[in-house]
């Protein structure tokens, strides 16, 4: 049987600031997810209404899945660093550095490469964001933290500035976790602080009126009014929510390389990309979150930002 303490330990080692293991099961409550696309609230997200059964239970993904590990890695770092933090246009943090889906995959990979070294018939499916599978959920159920009232993963260790993967066994582990309760109480700060209501009520989340959604998602030409009015800046993502959580006041700066600042950020919170042409914009945004926008969606935004400001 794969022993536990080993397996954190070896994680942490390739880079997890957090890790966790869970047993696999169909997801508790899953008529939340279902009313939620019901309602529309995925807008152009379709891709999130497809494998609905297979996102509500990850022995879909693995048949005779046995065990879930999850990693966190903390990606936090301060508006002190050597590239330009008084841009006109403000970029979430979790796309300043190399896009975490590679260094996150590379760590679950050699992960899986070495626990199949002592067991060849081991199998394993790595999920992270791509996979229908709900990373925040299972990150719970492993004891990582709680889905907090803005809908994300919040941890008594490092704040809310996880990002998360797992890796799907069909091995037992010796040991599991057991899930993080929830440590909200009487606090709302995210979802009073939310400047266009899309946190519409504690633990929910329209993502039709995030602007998370509308800057990096979708792809509309233009942005509608009721976002553009309140981007107050946000060019690509929103870190409102995820910023005031009190339980921030464990942050810490991250340890993996890859989240520093790339240079490149500061052509955007300066305003500068809109003059880089398609192939300067894919050349210096191949590693980066932000080319997921594409360079016509980075205009858009500013466009917007720039009627507001
Ligand atoms: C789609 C998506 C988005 C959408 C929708 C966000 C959302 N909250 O669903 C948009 C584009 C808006 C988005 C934005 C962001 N995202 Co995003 N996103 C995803 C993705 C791909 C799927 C999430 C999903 O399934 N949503 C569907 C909804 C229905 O699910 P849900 O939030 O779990 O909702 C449940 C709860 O509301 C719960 N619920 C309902 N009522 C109640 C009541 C109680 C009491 C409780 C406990 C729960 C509860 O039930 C719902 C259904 O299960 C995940 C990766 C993945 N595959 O999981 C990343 C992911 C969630 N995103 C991530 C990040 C970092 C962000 C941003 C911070 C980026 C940014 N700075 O702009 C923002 C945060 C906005 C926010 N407040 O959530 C990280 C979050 C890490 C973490 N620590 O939690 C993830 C996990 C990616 C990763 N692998 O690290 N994202
Ligand atoms: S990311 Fe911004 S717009 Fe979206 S829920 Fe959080 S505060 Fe609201
Ligand atoms: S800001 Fe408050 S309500 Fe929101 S997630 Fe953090 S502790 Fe929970």
């Amino acid at each position: 049987m794969l022993n536990a303490d080993r397996i954190k330990e070896r994680a942490r080692q390739l880079g997890a600031d957090t890790v966790g293991i869970t047993r696999p099961a169909a997801v508790d409550n899953p008529d939340r997810f279902i009313r939620w696309l019901v309602k529309g609230m995925h807008g152009e997200m379709t891709y999130l209404s497809r494998h609905l059964e297979t996102r509500l239970d990850p022995n879909r993904i693995l048949p005779d899945a046995k065990s879930i590990i999850v990693v966190g890695l903390n990606y936090f770092q301060d508006n002190d660093g050597t590239i330009s933090d008084k841009g006109k246009y403000k970029v979430a943090r979790y796309a300043w550095g190399v896009d975490y889906h590679r260094t996150i995959r590379k760590l679950l990979k050699r992960l899986r490469q070495e626990l199949r070294s002592n067991a060849p018939d081991l199998k394993g499916r790595i999920c992270v964001d791509t996979a229908p599978f709900m990373d925040k959920y299972w990150a719970e159920k492993a004891g990582l933290g709680w889905q907090g009232k803005h809908t994300n993963l919040v941890s008594r260790q490092w704040g809310n500035w996880l990002l998360l993967g797992s890796l799907i066994l069909n091995h037992e582990i010796d040991k599991y976790d057991a899930p993080e309760t929830d440590h909200c109480g009487n606090c709302r700060a995210c979802v009073d602080a939310c400047p266009t209501g899309a946190l519409f009520a504690e633990y929910n989340l329209d993502a039709t009126r995030c602007i998370s959604y509308w800057t990096i998602e979708s792809k509309s030409e233009e942005i509608p009014d009721f976002i553009s009015i309140n981007l107050n800046g946000w060019v690509f993502g929103c870190d409102i929510c995820i910023s005031v959580c009190p339980f921030n006041k464990f942050q810490k700066p991250f340890s993996d390389r890859s989240f520093a600042k790339l240079e490149e950020v500061g052509l955007v919170e300066n305003g500068a990309v809109v003059t880089v042409s398609e192939s300067g914009f894919r050349e210096n945004f191949a590693q980066s979150p932000l080319s997921r926008a594409g360079l016509k969606g980075i205009r858009r935004n500013i466009r917007a930002a720039e009627q507001t400001s």
